[in-house]
């Protein structure tokens, strides 16, 4: 069977991914459907070769499509119920939904069953947490998780497609000897980190830190993970890498570890110290894998090991999540209620 799909926000950089994984993964798209805000309407995308022009979201997008997916953004909120209620499965990559009860939150490789729970809306993750989750996962099931501790690395590609521009021009700025003026991020990325990714909320965490603890227990369905974390913005273009310690309940050896990693679906170990193997962002990028190096035992606690995780935002972090779970809606059978 194929089905009506529809991209909201598909000329940013997330529903351009989406696409792009919809024809890779050999996506069965009978109709599709592309809008954007009004000022992108009429542009010209192709997919699989077909021309299609992008029309302005209104609710009239949804009449008679199956599965909507969201790019995020605030279109998720003015329209996400109003296409569920239409009967389309919508699967959305907003923050909007994701705390909310009623609306599973998932990454397939962890929690694939929790799509069937769906009444009309499915969240994806924020991209941070679906890279931590995956490894964590496999962890988890094997020794399980006391406390987590993760800096993240985020590349610029988390703020769109501004966020690559900028990064871009600020380097060429800052090598010209001009001036920058930041404009997506709070100061200059080139050649600097920022710890600031979202808004600062309660305790001075910003909203990224606390989507990481929040979503990360929901997934797991375990609100007794103690988990702490540190985003930061770094000037790379599309991977996110992340430093993680993991307190775990049962003891795992390294090589244990290493194993049950390596087992996991949507996880590639890459941990060869003496032949310097380990993940890099660089080479990580445009992959859907979540690639795992730098395993060690934690040198100061008994429990606890050190890994170190990266992977690319725009696919596994967003894309390629999101059309994974589309890709459950169907094996599961649990399209919109008609
Ligand atoms: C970021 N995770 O990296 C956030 C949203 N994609 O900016």
């Amino acid at each position: 069977a194929d089905y009506k799909v529809v991209i909201v926000g598909a000329t940013g950089a997330v529903g351009q991914e989406i696409l792009q994984v919809l024809a890779e993964r050999n996506f069965p798209v009978g109709e599709l459907k592309l809008c954007a805000t009004a000022r992108s309407a009429g542009k010209e995308i192709f997919f699989k070769g077909k021309s299609y022009t992008v029309e302005e979201t209104t609710p009239a997008s949804f009449d008679g499509m199956d599965i909507a997916l969201f790019a995020g953004g605030a279109a998720s909120k003015e329209f996400g119920p109003l296409a569920a209620e239409k009967g389309v499965v919508v699967i959305d990559n907003s923050s909007h939904f994701r705390l909310d009860p009623q609306v599973p939150l998932v990454v397939p490789e962890v929690n694939p069953e929790d799509v069937k729970e769906h009444r009309g809306i499915i969240a994806n993750p924020n991209c941070s947490t679906i890279i931590m989750v995956v490894p964590l996962k496999a962890i988890y099931d094997a020794a399980g998780i006391k406390r987590v501790v993760v800096s993240t690395y985020q590349a610029v590609s988390g703020a769109g497609a501004e966020g690559i521009t900028e990064l871009t021009e600020h380097t060429r700025a800052v090598l010209d000897g001009k001036e920058v003026i930041p404009a997506k991020f709070q100061y200059q990325i080139a050649f600097n980190l920022i710890p600031h990714i979202d808004v600062f909320q309660e305790m001075d965490y910003t909203k990224e830190e606390w989507k990481m603890v929040k979503e990360t227990r929901k997934i797991l369905h375990d609100d007794t993970v103690g988990i702490t974390a540190t985003t930061v913005r770094v000037p790379v273009y599309r991977s996110h890498s992340e430093s993680i310690n993991v307190e775990t309940k049962r003891k795992i050896t390294v090589d244990e570890a290493k194993k049950v990693l390596a087992d996991f679906p949507g996880v590639v170990v890459e941990d060869d110290p003496a032949n310097k193997k380990y993940p890099m962002p660089l080479f990580t990028s445009e992959k859907d894998d979540v690639f795992v190096g730098r395993i060690r035992q934690d040198n100061s606690l008994d429990n606890a090991l050190n890994m170190w995780v990266v992977a690319d935002q725009l696919r596994k972090g967003a894309a390629t999540n999101a059309v994974q779970i589309a890709e459950l809606v169907i094996k599961y059978g649990c399209l919109g209620k008609r």
